[in-house]
């Protein structure tokens, strides 16, 4: 049934369904093989971006940030980061390839917990 609706479809709209269907092909083919690149800055009161997305095992780059005027540091515990506390106007880099899919929490834990207010969410999709 299905079938037959798509071949009268493709007889009647070929061109609109040819790109469609380009459409479709391309879009995955080109996230796949994007990387992830992003800065991340933190500051005494807050954290940006709020949130950023990536794909599963795509590379994802970051460079963070402090532009606050206390010790900060940036861990996603999901995926094993834990940089160096910066300090005032220091940044640091770290990459990783996100093993799995979900939502995951990254935020500045000098002092040794969470501080509220600076952090964000990571969202991995496959
Ligand atoms: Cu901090």
């Amino acid at each position: 049934m299905s079938a037959l609706r798509c071949g009268f479809a493709l007889r009647v709209a070929s061109a609109l369904v040819g790109v469609t269907c380009a459409l479709w092909s391309f879009v995955p083919a080109k996230v796949a093989y994007a990387n992830v690149s992003l800065k991340i800055t933190i500051r005494d009161e807050g954290i940006a971006p709020l949130a950023f997305s990536a794909k599963q095992g795509e590379l994802v780059q970051i460079d963070v940030v402090n532009q606050g005027t206390r010790t900060h540091n940036l861990v996603i515990p999901a995926f094993y980061i834990f940089t160096q506390n910066l300090n005032p106007g220091e940044d640091v880099q770290a990459s990783f390839r996100p093993d799995k899919t979900g939502r995951f929490p990254y935020y500045s834990d000098t002092g040794g917990k969470p501080e509220p207010g600076i952090s964000g969410t990571m969202t991995v999709n496959p």
